[in-house]
């Protein structure tokens, strides 16, 4: 039986995905799981009171696990590995946190008004240790092979 997820809506859009990283996180674990699923695109601008009984604090995303909705992309991602562990999708210990700092350093630089904060080393740094990881691996990363496009 399809699992059934709520996630973002589009702004102005209410059939489309929005830009939920968190809704989409989800999304591409149930997709690359081959999960079946049955999605519900939330308007976040205007919950319908049904959504707000199952996500109390108006939240995507959130799935129905056995009757319960459960919020939280982190839990959620958790406990679909824990129930559909084929393909696995979580980092072997040895490289989950190779390149985990990327985005959270990227958005810093981006947001950055001073040059000599340290957010452009500390994107660099991170950046040079994914590059690090991928000559050692011969370029990859859980099993994936990447291509570096630049
Ligand atoms: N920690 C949550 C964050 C979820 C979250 O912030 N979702 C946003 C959309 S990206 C949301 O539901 N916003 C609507 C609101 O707060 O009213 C998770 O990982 O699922």
């Amino acid at each position: 039986m399809a699992l059934e997820v709520c996630v973002k809506a589009a702004a102005g859009a209410p059939d489309v995905l929005g830009d939920c990283p968190f809704s989409q996180r989800v999304l591409l674990t149930l997709e690359e799981k081959k999960v079946p699923y049955k999605m519900h695109l939330i308007n976040v601008s205007d919950k319908p009171q049904w959504f707000l009984e199952a996500s109390p604090e108006g939240k995507v995303p959130v799935i129905k696990f056995d009757d319960k909705w459960i919020p939280d992309s982190d839990v959620i991602v958790g406990l679909i590995e824990e129930k559909y562990p084929n393909p696995p999708l979580s980092s072997p210990p040895e490289v989950a946190s190779v390149g985990s700092k990327i985005f959270p350093s990227f958005v810093k630089f981006l947001k950055s008004k001073d040059p000599s904060d340290g957010s452009e080393k500390a994107l660099l740094d991170e950046l040079k240790a994914l590059d690090k990881h991928f000559k050692a691996h011969d370029r990859t990363l859980m099993g994936r092979t990447f291509v570096l496009l630049i």
